[in-house]
C-alpha cells in the first residue's frame, strides 16, 4: 500500500493533488523515489568512481574489501574529487545562466532584442562603474555594449582575480589571498576542477577542496552575482509586491500558462504576450475570462519579485501542478525540470515546450528562444495556449491561493529600513534581532515536502532571528503565509516590533537561486559599516531540503565567504573521515566557517540560534544561552 500523502507534504495543495496523481494513475517524484531505494551505499557515501574507464571503482568503507581504486585512489581522494565535479556542475549551471543575460544584453545593446531594453538604467550606470567603465556623456546602450563585453572578460580572459570580488570586505578577501582561492576567471575555475579531477592529476583531498571553493567563488562572486544584476538591468530591480502562492492561483476561469525554470529571458517574454490585448481578446472569444501565468521554482521568483506573478509552486509541485488539468500550457527553459514532466502532461490536455538550445526534454515541443526572435515566439506560444483552452477536460483546483509579498532586492530592503543599513545594524546591536539567516534551496523526496524550511523558519521567527529566503525555500514560506507583514505575528517580540514598524514580513524574499548573492551582498554591507568581516556577523545559511549541484555549490560558496551554513540532506562525502571532518570543523580555522549537517529542522534551528548567539557574544553584543 502506498504511504499517506500526510508523509511526503505538509502543503495542502500538494497532499490534495497526490491523491489526484494517484486516482489518475499519474507516476510522480515520489513514486520514483520510492523506487530507488535502498540507495546504493558506496554512492551515499561519496565511495564510488566512474571517472575513467579502468573503473568503474569502489572502496569498502567496513576495511575488508579493496581501499584503492584501479588507479590507486583512496577514500579521500575518490570523495574529494566527486565533491569537486558536484561543485563544478553548480557553478557551470548559475554560471551559463549568467553568461545567457550577457548575451542578451549585449543584443540590447546592438538593438537585435525586440521587446527587451534596460529596466534599470541607474543600476546600469552603477554596475558599469564597478567595471571602471566611464560612464559619463555615454547613452545607456553604449554603456550596455561595454559592460557586456567587460562581463564576458571575467567569464574566459587571463585575469588575477574577478570584477566583483572587490564587494567584498577587505579581510575576507586577504583570507581567499592567503589560501590562493580568488577565483580568477568563471570559466576557468569550473574548466581547471574537470582538469584537477581527471585520473591522474590533483590527488591531494585537501588541494582539490580548497579548489573547490575556489570554483564554488568564482559563481558566487562571478558567474551568480552577474546574473542577478543583469536580471535586474533588463528586468527591473525588485521592490515589493503584493503576490499569491500555491497551486490554487490557477484559475479555472482563465487561460493558465505556466513558465518552469531559471531564465527571465524566456519568462520576461512570455508575460510581455500574456498583456497583450489582442491575446486578452483572444482567449475571451474562446470562452476563458482572460490569461493568468504563473511560475514555479525559480524563473517563477523571477517573476513574482518583479512584476507579482502568482507561483503555483516549487520543485516538488511541477509535476503536481499539471494534474489540476487546468494548465493549457507549460513553458520550460532550463535546469531542475524532470524528465518526467511531459509524461505527466500527456494524461492532460496540457501542452509542453522547451525553449533552450542546451535543455531538450521528452514529450515536449521544441520552440527554440534567442533574444532576437523571443518576442515573436512567446507571442505564437501564448496564442497557441489559448487555442488550447477549448481543449480542457475536468479541472481540480482544491486550495484557495495564500498571499505574500516579495521582492525585497538589497535595494528594497535597505529602502525599507529608511535609506542605509543603520536601522538594522542598531536593531542587531540592541537585540530586538539577533541576527540573521538565508534560508535557501530545494526541496528533496528525502524530506517531507516544506517541512524542513517552515519548521526552521518559524523556529528561527519566533525567536528574533529575521529571516531571508530564495529559491524554493521561499515558496515554502510563502504557501506556508510567513511572507506577509500580519505574519510578524509568528515571531519573537524584539523582531515581531521592528516588522511592525517598518511592515514587513518577518520573512523577507530576496528572489531565485542566482539571488542567494543579494544575500552576500548585504552581509558585505553589514560587514563593511561595522568594519568587519562576514564570518564576525552573527549571520548563518540553511539548505534543509537541498538536492541539487547548484545548492551544493551555494552552500560552498557561502561557508567560504564566512557563513556557517546547515544543510538538510548529507552529501555525498560520509566515505572520507578527512574530507567530513574538514567541511564540518577544519575549515573554520581557514575561512572562518564550517558546514553542519542536521536533517532535523527542530535542531538545525538550535545550531544556528547557539551560532548566532556565540557570534554576538564576540562581537561584545548581548549574547543569550541557548
Ligand atoms: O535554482 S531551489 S530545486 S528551482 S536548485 Fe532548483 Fe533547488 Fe528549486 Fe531554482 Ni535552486
Ligand atoms: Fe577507478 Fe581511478 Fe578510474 Fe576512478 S579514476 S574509475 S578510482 S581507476
Amino acid at each position: 500500500m502506498k504511504d499517506s500523502v500526510k508523509e511526503k507534504s505538509i502543503a495542502q495543495d500538494s497532499r490534495l493533488l497526490l491523491e489526484k496523481a494517484r486516482a489518475d494513475g499519474v507516476e510522480t517524484v515520489w513514486d520514483r523515489f520510492a523506487a530507488q531505494l535502498p540507495n546504493c551505499g558506496y554512492c551515499e557515501m561519496g565511495l564510488s568512481c566512474r571517472i575513467c574507464v579502468m573503473g568503474p571503482c569502489r572502496i569498502d568503507p567496513f576495511g575488508e574489501g579493496p581501499q584503492r581504486g584501479v588507479c590507486g585512489a583512496d577514500a579521500d581522494i575518490i570523495v574529494a574529487r566527486n565533491l569537486g565535479r558536484m561543485i563544478a556542475a553548480g557553478a557551470a549551471s548559475h554560471s551559463d545562466h549568467g553568461r545567457d543575460l550577457v548575451e542578451t544584453l549585449a543584443e540590447v545593446a546592438e538593438g537585435r532584442a525586440e521587446g527587451y531594453g534596460i529596466a534599470d538604467e541607474a543600476k546600469l550606470r552603477s554596475f558599469a562603474g564597478e567595471y571602471g567603465i566611464d560612464t559619463n556623456d555615454k547613452d545607456a546602450l553604449a554603456v550596455a555594449a561595454e559592460l557586456a563585453e567587460a562581463l564576458q572578460e571575467d567569464y574566459g580572459t587571463r585575469k588575477k582575480a574577478l570584477t566583483l570580488l572587490a564587494r567584498a570586505p577587505e579581510k575576507r578577501r586577504e583570507i581567499w589571498k592567503k589560501l590562493g582561492i580568488a577565483p580568477r576567471g568563471i570559466d576557468r575555475e569550473t574548466s581547471e576542477m574537470m582538469h584537477r579531477t581527471h585520473m591522474g592529476v590533483d590527488n591531494d583531498w585537501q588541494s582539490i577542496l580548497l579548489h573547490a571553493m575556489r570554483n564554488a567563488l568564482s559563481d558566487g562572486w562571478g558567474g551568480s552575482l552577474i546574473a542577478s544584476e543583469v536580471s535586474d538591468i533588463l528586468c527591473g530591480t525588485p521592490t515589493p509586491t503584493p503576490t499569491t502562492a500555491n497551486a490554487g492561483v490557477l484559475k479555472k476561469d482563465q487561460v493558465n500558462i505556466v513558465v518552469h525554470g531559471h531564465n527571465p529571458v524566456v519568462s520576461e517574454m512570455i508575460l510581455l504576450a500574456c498583456q497583450s490585448p489582442e491575446m486578452i481578446a483572444l482567449a475571451r472569444e474562446k470562452g476563458a475570462d482572460g490569461i493568468n501565468l504563473a511560475g514555479v521554482c525559480c524563473t517563477g521568483n523571477e517573476l513574482q519579485m518583479r512584476h507579482g506573478i502568482p507561483m503555483a509552486g516549487n520543485h516538488l509541485s511541477t509535476e503536481l501542478v499539471l494534474t489540476t488539468g487546468a494548465v493549457e500550457m507549460m513553458i520550460v527553459d532550463y535546469q531542475c525540470i524532470m524528465p518526467s514532466l511531459g509524461q505527466v502532461a500527456a494524461c492532460y490536455h496540457t501542452k509542453m515546450i522547451s525553449t533552450s538550445d542546451k535543455a531538450r526534454f521528452p514529450g515536449m515541443e521544441h520552440r527554440e528562444f534567442h533574444p532576437d526572435n523571443a518576442r515573436k515566439i512567446a507571442g505564437e506560444l501564448v496564442r497557441e495556449a489559448v487555442e488550447n483552452f477549448s481543449r480542457r477536460g475536468e479541472v481540480y483546483l482544491p486550495v484557495a491561493p495564500v498571499t505574500a509579498t516579495t521582492g525585497f532586492s538589497v535595494e528594497a530592503v535597505v529602502q525599507a529600513l529608511g535609506g542605509t543599513p543603520e536601522p538594522l545594524l542598531d536593531a542587531i546591536k540592541k537585540g530586538a534581532i539577533r541576527g540573521a539567516a538565508g534560508v535557501v534551496g530545494c526541496n528533496n523526496p528525502r524530506i517531507k515536502q516544506d517541512h524542513g524550511h517552515v519548521t526552521l523558519m518559524r523556529r528561527l521567527i519566533e525567536n528574533d532571528i529575521l529571516v531571508v529566503d530564495t529559491g524554493c525555500a521561499a515558496v515554502a514560506s510563502a504557501k506556508a503565509g510567513f511572507k506577509t507583514a500580519e505574519a510578524a505575528a509568528m515571531a519573537g517580540d524584539g523582531l515581531k516590533a521592528v516588522c511592525q514598524a517598518l511592515k514587513i514580513p518577518p520573512v523577507l524574499h530576496m528572489g531565485s537561486c542566482v539571488d542567494n548573492v543579494r544575500i552576500l551582498t548585504l552581509a558585505s554591507a553589514l560587514a563593511n559599516a561595522l568594519g568587519t568581516d562576514i564570518s564576525d556577523l552573527p549571520i548563518a545559511g540553511a539548505a534543509p531540503e537541498w538536492y541539487s549541484e547548484k545548492a551544493a555549490a551555494i552552500g560552498l560558496y557561502f561557508v567560504a565567504s564566512g557563513v556557517y551554513t546547515v544543510l538538510g540532506p548529507m552529501p555525498p562525502i560520509t566515505g572520507s573521515a578527512n574530507v567530513a571532518r574538514l567541511l564540518t570543523q577544519g575549515l573554520n580555522d581557514a575561512v572562518g566557517a564550517t558546514f553542519a549537517v542536521e536533517p532535523d529542522p527542530e535542531k538545525a534551528a538550535l545550531l544556528i540560534r547557539r551560532h548566532i548567539e556565540d557570534k554576538r557574544r564576540n562581537l561584545g553584543l548581548d549574547a543569550k544561552a541557548v
